[in-house]
């Protein structure tokens, strides 16, 4: 899906002129969303022209090798479930899941199932390598519709192992809402990150930097369409050598995605939380350190690039996720007023009891 073919790139490369098309899903898109391979062109003498082409086909063919795109599910299927999205969505804003099942930004809303970990200005040290995963039970299960309606189609497509997938985050996007350059933390995440697309098209974007107030990005390296029903699977260059983002040009309307990963048997998992009565004093502690890394939360936590992977461009220090256009100090996270489910219980199960219980309260407070 998607791919210019190497003959392609090396005419555009030489003849930008000839590639006006206007289309996001022909081969030729990468000219409305504007890579960083025309300017670049531009400042080349001729004779260093051929190297220069090689080099761009070298990264491009080895950033093409790690994607793996198929178009799954049928508008139909995506409808469906949408509607379970919106309930997640219901059901997060009632305050029915776990603290850190939920995580507030102005224009992009993330859920983690089954795991979830910290990133960005949650971390206590910043920095690659210092993600980490919270203890088993500190956000909700992954809900049973994500596994039948999204992950059994993907096993049965062979596009993963069977039991190979542990967490699900659901990332839901307002127009203008982005996720900065990164890579998914490899000592957390196994390989490969499969990403699944809904309400509307979007592009991923590889290998693009962004610069805050007003929030810019430069030229990607490539610009990958992601339409609705579309499953992506990342690896090799692509997942570990070269930053992905969503750019917030990208999303013109709402957007989510269904992010499912494997985090590894041994990746690193933060202490148990402090217990019950030591809570009030804990949890008034991490706020007020949360507040105070959010003070400098425009300039986020770095993740470095090995060195040499992104063709020339200054080698990306690129940003971490973090909240794009405002502050992450305007997070708002959601309390949870839910009981914790028991381990064993059916999500789908608990979730149908999150809504009775909803609906009693809902009444009582009517009444
Ligand atoms: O929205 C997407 O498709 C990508 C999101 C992403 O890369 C992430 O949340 O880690």
């Amino acid at each position: 899906m998607a791919a210019t073919t190497q003959s392609d790139l090396r005419r555009k490369i030489r003849y930008p002129e000839e590639y006006t098309s206007t289309d996001r899903n022909s081969p030729d898109a990468k000219d409305k969303y504007g890579t960083m391979y025309s300017d670049r062109m531009h400042s080349r003498s001729h004779h260093s022209m051929e190297a220069y082409e090689d080099e761009v086909e070298d990264e491009l063919s080895k950033v093409h090798s790690g994607i793996q795109q198929r178009r799954l599910f049928t508008s139909e299927q995506c409808t469906e479930i949408e509607k379970k999205i919106d309930k997640v969505v219901f059901l997060a804003s009632k305050g029915f899941y776990k603290q850190h099942t939920v995580d507030r930004a102005p224009l992009r809303n993330k859920y983690f199932f089954g795991e979830g970990y910290t990133y960005g200005s949650q971390m206590a040290r910043k920095g690659p390598g210092n993600e980490r995963v919270y203890q088993k039970g500190e956000v909700d299960e992954i809900p049973g519709w994500i596994n039948r309606m999204v992950v059994k189609p993907l096993i049965e497509a062979k596009l993963i192992p069977e039991n190979f997938i542990n967490s699900a985050v659901i990332n839901d996007y307002l127009p203008g809402g982005c996720i900065v350059s990164h890579i998914d933390p490899p000592h957390i995440f196994a390989r490969p990150i499969v990403s699944v697309s809904f309400y509307s098209d979007s592009a991923l974007s590889f290998g693009c930097k962004f610069s805050f107030k007003p929030i810019r990005t430069s030229k990607p390296v490539l610009v990958l369409p992601i339409s609705r029903g579309c499953v992506t699977l990342l690896s090799g260059y692509a997942a570990d050598n070269i930053t992905h983002c969503i750019r917030p040009q990208d999303v013109v309307q709402r957007r989510a995605v269904i992010i499912l990963r494997k985090v590894r048997d041994d990746a690193p998992r933060l202490k148990p939380e402090l217990p019950l009565e030591h809570r009030e004093l804990g949890s008034r502690k991490r706020h007020m350190r949360k507040r105070s890394e959010d003070s400098d939360s425009d300039e986020p936590s770095r993740v470095v690039l090995p060195q040499g992977s992104s063709s020339g461009q200054t080698v990306a220090r690129v940003s971490s996720k973090v909240v794009c256009l405002s502050s992450s100090s305007s997070q708002e996270k959601t309390k949870s007023k839910s009981e914790s489910s028991g381990s064993g219980s059916d999500p789908d199960d608990e979730e149908l009891r999150r809504e009775v219980r909803f609906g009693r309260k809902f009444k009582a407070d009517q009444t």
